[in-house]
This record gives C-alpha cells, sequence and structure tokens, in this order.
C-alpha cells in the first residue's frame, strides 16, 4: 500500500468519487474512514507519509496534517451549514440527524445520557447553537431538543464560550461576504 511522498505526483481523481487523505495510524483520520464506512460513502483513501510529505499535499492542507476530505467539484458543503446558510434543501436534509438526536433524548432526561451533562452534551453543543441563532425554526419541530438546548445553556461551561445570537447572525454575514475581520465579532 503506497504512502505518498515528497517527490511524487498527486493521483490525479476518480471522477466523482470523494478522496480521503490519511495516514493508516492516524486516529482522527480512523474517525473519519468509520464514519464514511458507517454512513455507507464510497470513496477513494490516499495514504500520505506524514514523515515526508509531498508538496502538493500542502496546497490542499497548509497544515499538512491528515485527515482530509476533497471532492472532485471542490464543494462539500454539510447539510449543517446549508440549513444554516438557508440553502435550498438543506432545512430538509438536517431534519433527518435532527429526528434521530430527538428519538435518542429520552422524555424525561434533561441531558443526552441522564440528569447529568456529559461528553456528548457537550461535543454536539456548538452545532445546536448555530442552528437555533440562524434557523431557530427548524428546532420548533423538535421539543426535546429545544429542552435539552435550553438545559445546555443554563450550563456555566456553555454560558462561558456561548456566542449571542446577534453576533452568530453577523458573523455570518461577514464571513459570507470574505470579510477578514469577520472572526472579530463581538471584541470590542
Ligand atoms: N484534529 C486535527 C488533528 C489531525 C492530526 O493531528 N493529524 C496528525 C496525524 S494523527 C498529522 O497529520 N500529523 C502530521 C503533522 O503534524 O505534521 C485535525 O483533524 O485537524
Amino acid at each position: 500500500m503506497t504512502h505518498y511522498s515528497k517527490g511524487s505526483e498527486k493521483p490525479p481523481l476518480k471522477g466523482d468519487v470523494l478522496r480521503l487523505y490519511s495516514m493508516r495510524f492516524c486516529p482522527f483520520a480512523q474517525r473519519a474512514r468509520l464514519v464514511l464506512a458507517a454512513k455507507g460513502i464510497p470513496y477513494e483513501c490516499i495514504n500520505i507519509n506524514l514523515k515526508d510529505k509531498p508538496e502538493w499535499f500542502f496546497e490542499l492542507n497548509p497544515g499538512g496534517k491528515v485527515p482530509v476530505i476533497e471532492h472532485p467539484n471542490g464543494k462539500l458543503i454539510s447539510a449543517f451549514y446549508k440549513s444554516v446558510l438557508g440553502q435550498e434543501g438543506g432545512q430538509d436534509a438536517i431534519k433527518k440527524p435532527l429526528a434521530e438526536f430527538e428519538n435518542n433524548l429520552k422524555q424525561n432526561d434533561k441531558y443526552i445520557g441522564g440528569d447529568k451533562p456529559g461528553m456528548g452534551d457537550y461535543l454536539v453543543w456548538p452545532w445546536f447553537e448555530r442552528l437555533e441563532a440562524m434557523q431557530p425554526q427548524i428546532l420548533s419541530e423538535f421539543p426535546l431538543t429545544q429542552a435539552w438546548c435550553k438545559a445546555m445553556k443554563e450550563l456555566p461551561a456553555v454560558k462561558d464560550c456561548i456566542h449571542t445570537t446577534e453576533n452568530h447572525v453577523k458573523f455570518w454575514e461577514k464571513y459570507r461576504a470574505g470579510d477578514a475581520y469577520s472572526q472579530l465579532i463581538g471584541i470590542n
């Protein structure tokens, strides 16, 4: 199995197939492989020699790290971002995973695993924070998820890290418009 190194040519993309740049022992890349496999998404795996990286790899990720996903049409935008940006099809695509999330929340539990917040709650919260800020009407169909959002916002750690709805909206407007200072929204 080839691991592409310095001096190699970048292999041409295979039609429409998604490509994952990986390294066999990288846990982050393994996480990407796990999700692609679990979702049944076909992909081509290109291994990178991380001790002797090909020059062309830095064009894909200037940080030089795996994993990197490349899509032949260059556009890879998740259902989450589509829905946050109000793009066509985004709302429908996000409803399926939201329904799964809702079904996994138990009627009497405050958080994912019971009455105490756990790692799972904190790991998924940032996406819900943005969804709630940008497309709150989507969440109105999911009452348990809404109650969970409310409980999350009462946690000191979440309070400490949260951005206001106003700042999320301003950030997205400016970021989409290519404003290099968008990342400073909310800093006086
Ligand atoms: N969470 C990070 C970490 C990725 C990462 O650290 N990958 C390691 C391999 S497990 C890597 O590419 N290391 C090469 C390097 O740092 O030069 C990400 O996905 O951006």
